[in-house]
């Protein structure tokens, strides 16, 4: 099939808030410096409902153009396009929303991994050269997704934004760490990566706090109690959270809505604090300003660091007395867990080895590509993870 259109089933989102539709596509040959991937595995991610609910602002409602969605996922490279040395055809892949070109400004900066390479394009659902791949029985382009559009069996994508891993990983744990659990472990700066490169890692002894136990907040669990965090404490307003977060590293559960009269979440996790100051290291997984508010205010005063992960609604802001912050807290925000894919991608296959980083336990779902439908009804369960798909 090298250079040759491939014929194959794609769920394809045509318009907010409805069902996707499974159909046939046709996928064109990958470019100068793409590839094209053959999905093998890929997870359903909240991010991918947000855009089909068609609040992203990247992707308003009032022009929402038919997309393949899908971020987290893994496969095999079917074919590359020219100019195209690092990847080539059977290497097994993970797809990169935050692509690695190692040359432009940041990925030269070590501290970030935020790689504007293929950014604008992709956030308007293009490949770098302004066009798309996709086209439908009609002949209609259907556009990129986050420079990934896994929820498809095969997909082409710029050679930034795809990872070469051991053939011997298992693709279902690969395709985690595609977002997720890539991104909260990041976040907590695992052994100098991720986060840790701007000064933001969990410390030994140190005291965490976590808002929001879903497949983030979970690995950001995970990243605290492999960096021997003393207190690690869970927050979710729902009490079956608690179990998992234990499972991942918690020492304590916190719900926000079960608090003693006259309580607040804050006065709660400060008074958990050892020294009555207030928590490290606080992280926001929900996406939800109020909570990122209170992930400040129960962060330390004169050290503690705030990190918000979770995906607000477009326009939501924050906001806080400046006082808080001129006492020393910081407040700071990570994308993919501020992780470089090519280059630190292998730290985290590492980790899973280890049992750092226990990728299995995150699938709470599997299905196959054709009930992908159902699996956006799965995430608003309470009891998902991630739902994997099989193609
Ligand atoms: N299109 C959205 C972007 C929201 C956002 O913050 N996205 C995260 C990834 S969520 C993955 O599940 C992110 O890392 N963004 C960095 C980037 O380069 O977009 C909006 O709100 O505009
Ligand atoms: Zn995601
Ligand atoms: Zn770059």
């Amino acid at each position: 099939t090298q250079g040759k259109i491939i014929e194959c089933n794609a769920a394809v989102a045509y318009s907010p808030g409805k069902p996707l539709t499974i159909e046939k596509i046709t996928v064109e040959a990958p470019k100068t410096d793409e590839i094209r991937v053959k999905v093998v595995k890929s997870a359903l991610c909240h991010t991918d409902a947000f855009t089909l609910s068609g609040n992203d602002n990247e992707w308003p409602a009032s022009d929402f153009k038919p997309v393949i969605l899908g971020h987290e996922a893994a496969g095999v490279v079917e074919s590359v396009g020219p100019n195209v040395t690092d990847l080539a055809e059977g290497d097994h892949v993970i797809l990169l929303y935050t692509a690695e070109c190692g040359e432009c400004k940041f990925c030269l900066d070590h501290r970030t991994n935020l790689c504007v390479k293929v950014r604008s394009t992709q956030g308007k659902g293009l490949m770098p050269d302004g066009t798309t791949r996709f086209k439908n029985s009609k002949g209609e382009p259907i556009y990129h997704f986050m420079g990934c559009s896994s929820f498809s069996e095969y997909t082409v994508v710029s050679k930034h934004s795809a990872v070469k891993i051991d053939k011997e990983f298992d693709l279902e744990k690969a395709a985690l760490l595609g977002c997720g659990v890539a991104t909260g472990f990041g976040a907590a700066g695992y052994e100098g990566i991720g986060a840790a490169k701007k000064n933001n890692q969990i410390t030994k002894g140190s005291s965490v706090a976590v808002f929001g136990v879903g497949a983030v907040g979970c690995s950001v669990l995970e990243g605290a109690k492999a960096a021997g965090a003393k207190k690690i404490i869970a927050i979710d307003t729902n009490d079956k959270k608690e179990e998992w977060a234990k499972s991942f590293g918690a020492t304590d559960f916190v719900n926000p809505t079960k608090l003693a009269e006259g309580e607040t979440i804050v006065s709660k996790l400060t008074s958990m604090s050892d020294d009555g100051y207030g928590i490290d290291f606080t992280y926001d997984c929900t996406g939800n300003v109020n909570v990122m508010n209170d992930a400040l205010m129960s962060s330390a005063r004169g050290t503690g660091i705030s990190t918000v992960i979770g995906v607000a609604p477009s326009g939501a802001q924050i906001s806080v007395r400046p006082f808080f912050l001129i006492v020393g807290r910081t407040w700071t925000g990570i994308a993919f867990g501020n992780i470089k894919g090519k280059t630190e991608m292998n730290r985290l296959i590492e980790a899973a080895d280890k049992g750092d980083l226990s990728l299995d336990k995150y699938i709470t779902h599997r299905r196959k590509f054709s009930e992908i439908n159902t699996a956006f009804e799965d995430l608003h369960s309470g009891d998902c993870l991630r739902t994997v798909f099989e193609y």
